[in-house]
């Protein structure tokens, strides 16, 4: 086939994996470069202590293939990241889809021609193509922040996101953690078990819900597999692409006592559906302070030391405004003798000396290990980093320095036949990641059928991305969402990004919808152009 292609595909975890199999299947001669040296993206990267997904196992999964979701076995409730990656490698191998990866080949730059996408490769590979299509992932940049003196640090500093495969040993070691999102809430407890000291730098005070993880029995994995069609049913026609329905219970109609047995049996059932339990928590102020009052009420009963509960209790924003965490015995590790929590929102780190962390008050944290949990450049981030140019030119990151700017998080406008698999104004990561992605691949590959069938090229029109944008803002702030302040959604977290409210928050399910019909109208969205072929 050589290098010049219908499709590239960059990237190899859920996303790329799926497109090459699925465009494979359609007769589309098409490739995948992948900078990691094996499949699995997100889930390549992230080996930290206690990284495992937030969604469950039964529906953390492709959904495409009858027979992979009768054949697998998940062993937990919720999979942790080896086993996520033992599925795709699986999936990888059952579907024949290595020999159409390039692996260690990382995109330093991709442009068009004014016919096909040229794409350079850090080794010097040239790859040609009509379409192409990114799978580069939602969180895989990470961000690590520009602390002075990082550089002078005598012991080990690793982000999570780029954990060593070996792993690392903290046996008796002083340890310190930087962040307290999901990723800082998975590792903690786990971290603090083997290590001699952990300190954890919170700039945040975060709001967490118990996993309740547990082994899978037999009979569930029995009933989930039996129950297959009726679970896809509920996820296609859900806000968040899982299977469960957001409760129509009004909690502010409800006296005091049995308001509090709700949130128990939802904080005992355990898990993101928590926010499911009752209706309205991210559109109703008042709804939302009964939950998030409920989880304060909870991190008060857990944690001993009244001062450090002060601490650990989230007051600047709603619940699941920022993305909720959830955890197995996140609050309870802080009645570890051998754990110490140091709010850097009241004093800040001033720098990483040799010997650990000095904080602005001038107290100073000696450690042998520093772990970056520190969260990424969300959504664009991944895209930004390609080199992107589009017609005549125009990089993306002149394209974007206002902000990222889609149709439908598919598409860019300025960039021909290009199609990123959710992109920023997707619904993404407010969804279950396979539900949405398997979404965005069936879209774009009946597009590609359309193009390929008349001889097409097609990018989104400035009208109509202008609309999305404005349609994105509005769904978001029909909700709490915008209220987080300092959330990664906004891009807050990254200094100088733009804010921009970057997934669309108008559910998944009238997300789809959205994308049906634009199908089904003939792509009213994208400037649809005969081909052009260069001279
Ligand atoms: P997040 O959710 O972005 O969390 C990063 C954490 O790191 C958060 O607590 C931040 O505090 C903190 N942070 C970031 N920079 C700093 C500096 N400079 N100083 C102190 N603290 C800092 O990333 P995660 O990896 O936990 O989760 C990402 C997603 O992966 C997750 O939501 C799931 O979808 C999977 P802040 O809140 O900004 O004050």
């Amino acid at each position: 086939m050589g290098n010049d292609l219908d499709v590239v595909v960059i990237g190899a975890g859920f996303a790329g994996l799926y497109t090459i199999h699925r465009l494979r299947g359609l007769g589309f001669a098409v490739h995948g470069l992948e900078a990691a040296d094996g499949v699995g993206g997100t889930w390549y990267w992230n080996r930290y202590p206690g990284a495992r997904c937030d969604s469950e196992s039964y529906y953390y999964c492709y959904a495409f293939s009858r027979e992979l979701e009768q054949e697998w076995d998940w062993s937990e409730r919720y999979p942790g990241q080896a086993e996520i990656l033992s599925y795709l490698e699986h999936v990888a191998d059952r579907f024949d889809l290595r020999r159409s990866i390039s692996f260690s080949t990382t995109v330093v730059s991709a442009a068009h021609d004014g016919d096909r996408w040229v794409i350079d490769t850090e080794g010097g590979e040239r790859w040609t193509c009509r379409w192409l299509v990114t799978a580069v992932g939602c969180l895989s940049s990470a961000n690590v922040p520009d602390i002075p003196g990082l550089d002078g640090f005598a012991g080990e500093w690793h982000h999570t996101g780029q954990w060593p495969h070996e792993g690392v040993d903290v046996t008796g070691r002083r340890v310190g953690v930087v962040g307290t999102g999901s990723t800082g809430i998975q590792a903690i407890p786990v971290l603090a078990a083997s290590a001699g000291h952990l300190t954890v730098f919170q700039r945040t005070a975060n709001f967490s819900i118990p996993a309740r993880n547990a082994p899978l029995s037999a009979e569930e994995a029995a009933g989930y597999k039996a129950d297959y069609a009726a679970i896809r049913e509920v996820q296609q026609a859900s806000t968040n692409g899982h299977p469960f329905v957001v409760s129509d219970v009004d909690t502010l109609a409800l006296p005091d006592d049995e308001r509090r047995a709700l949130f128990e049996r939802a904080w005992e059932r355990g898990g993101l559906r928590f926010r499911a339990a009752v209706r309205d928590v991210l559109a109703d102020p008042e709804v939302n302070e009964t939950a998030s009052d409920f989880i304060r009420s909870k991190i008060h009963e857990t944690v001993d030391d009244p001062a450090v509960a002060a601490v650990l209790t989230p007051h600047d924003h709603p619940f699941a405004t920022k993305r909720p965490p959830i955890d197995t015995d996140y609050f309870e590790t802080y009645n570890r003798a051998n754990v110490s929590l140091v709010d850097v929102r009241a004093d800040p780190i001033a720098q990483i000396t040799p010997g650990g962390v000095r904080l602005a008050s001038g107290a100073e944290h000696p450690l042998d290990v520093l772990v970056f949990a520190t969260g990424f450049d969300a959504l664009s981030g991944p895209l930004l980093r390609l080199g992107l140019r589009g017609r005549d030119g125009l990089a993306l990151t002149e394209a974007w320095s206002e902000g990222a700017a889609t149709y439908l998080g598919l598409g860019v406008a300025g960039f021909p036949n290009l199609f990123t698999i959710t992109g920023p104004g997707s619904p993404s990561v407010l969804t279950n990641m396979p539900t949405s992605i398997e979404q965005h691949v069936d879209w774009i590959a009946d597009l590609l059928g359309h193009l390929r069938a008349h001889d097409l090229d097609a990018e989104p029109t400035p009208e109509a991305q202008a609309r999305w944008a404005d349609h994105v803002r509005e769904a978001a702030d029909a909700t709490l969402l915008p209220q987080a302040a300092s959330s990664w959604y906004l891009g807050a977290n990254v200094p100088g990004k733009p804010r921009v409210f970057l997934p669309y928050a108008g559910g998944f399910a009238r997300y789809r919808e959205m994308c049906d019909a634009e199908a089904q109208a003939g792509y009213p969205g994208f400037a649809l152009r005969a081909r052009r072929r260069a001279a």
